[in-house]
């Protein structure tokens, strides 16, 4: 009965091994980027990154980016924050804000989002150099 037990439980973590790493893969198969990595420095910039699908290469849309920061954290300023407003999406894939940059250099937007048919966040951090 012992051995029984054990081997049930041995069998279960492997599972759950096998489960996560295939969730975590589906998640790393989104990666967001710049639309254009240079952007204005000062009150309302625009800062727009798209989503792609890194297996297919095509835009993703639909994805809610329910979390966001903008900080300078690429100039050792990480506690340096920027307010910013999610605005209506024009482009397929393309998620765009206005930003309030308050000092020229680089920024990131540190994204946590809902991808429709994946189940896991997916993360991404994008550097901008606002100019
Ligand atoms: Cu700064």
């Amino acid at each position: 009965m012992l051995k029984i037990i054990s081997a049930f439980r041995a069998l279960t973590a492997a599972g759950a091994l096998t489960l996560s790493v295939a969730a975590y893969a589906a998640a790393a198969d989104y990666a967001f980027e710049p639309v254009s990595a240079e952007i204005k420095s000062g009150k309302g910039s625009e800062v727009a990154v798209r989503l792609i699908n890194k297996a297919t290469g095509k835009p993703v849309s639909g994805a809610v980016l329910f979390r966001t920061q903008l900080d300078m954290s690429p100039d050792g300023m990480g506690g340096m924050l920027a307010e910013h407003k999610a605005m209506p999406a024009e482009e397929p894939g393309v998620y765009k804000f206005h930003a309030d940059l308050s000092m020229a250099g680089g920024w990131a937007l540190k994204i946590m989002a809902k991808v429709p048919g994946e189940a896991d966040t997916v993360q991404g951090t994008v550097v901008f150099q606002a100019k």
